[in-house]
């Protein structure tokens, strides 16, 4: 179960309509796409955290990281790979962050797994 999960229940409940993540995916909120497969979709962040700051997510809706893993090891292994194919097209040649946020204490707020790709500056650790 994951941490969303463990706390609410709600993470199947925003299924769909209810779920911002899946709305961006049915094209219902826009977004700027920058990559598609047939299991993932890749947009940038409305609040970019450094100067490329795309997020990715499974078109399946779950809850987190650990969900997909749980549901379909194949896509979450589509979402790394998606990983790398942002990385390339946003020239991160120098390195990049990713992140997926799990769980309300790690500032997940969106409970459709996603993970952050962030590039084009120094990074810091820890992270705060
Ligand atoms: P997290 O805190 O890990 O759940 O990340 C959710 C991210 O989603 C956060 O960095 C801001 C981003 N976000 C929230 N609403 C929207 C939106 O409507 N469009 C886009 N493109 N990003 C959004």
């Amino acid at each position: 179960m994951s941490a969303e999960s463990a706390e609410s229940g709600a993470g199947a409940a925003q299924a769909g309509a209810d779920c911002l993540f899946c709305r961006i995916v049915a094209g219902e909120i826009p977004a700027t796409v920058v990559h598609e497969t047939p299991n993932t979709v890749a947009f940038r962040d409305v609040d970019p955290q450094a100067p490329t700051h795309v997020l990715i997510v499974p078109r399946r809706h779950v809850p987190t990281v650990v969900d997909l893993v749980d549901a379909s090891p194949g896509e979450l292994a589509e979402l790394v790979r998606a990983v790398g194919d942002v990385a390339r097209m946003e020239g991160l040649d120098r390195g990049y962050r990713t992140v997926f946020n799990t769980g309300r204490e790690a500032h997940q707020s969106v409970f459709h797994a996603h993970v952050h790709v962030l590039g084009g500056r120094s990074m810091t650790w820890p992270p705060g």
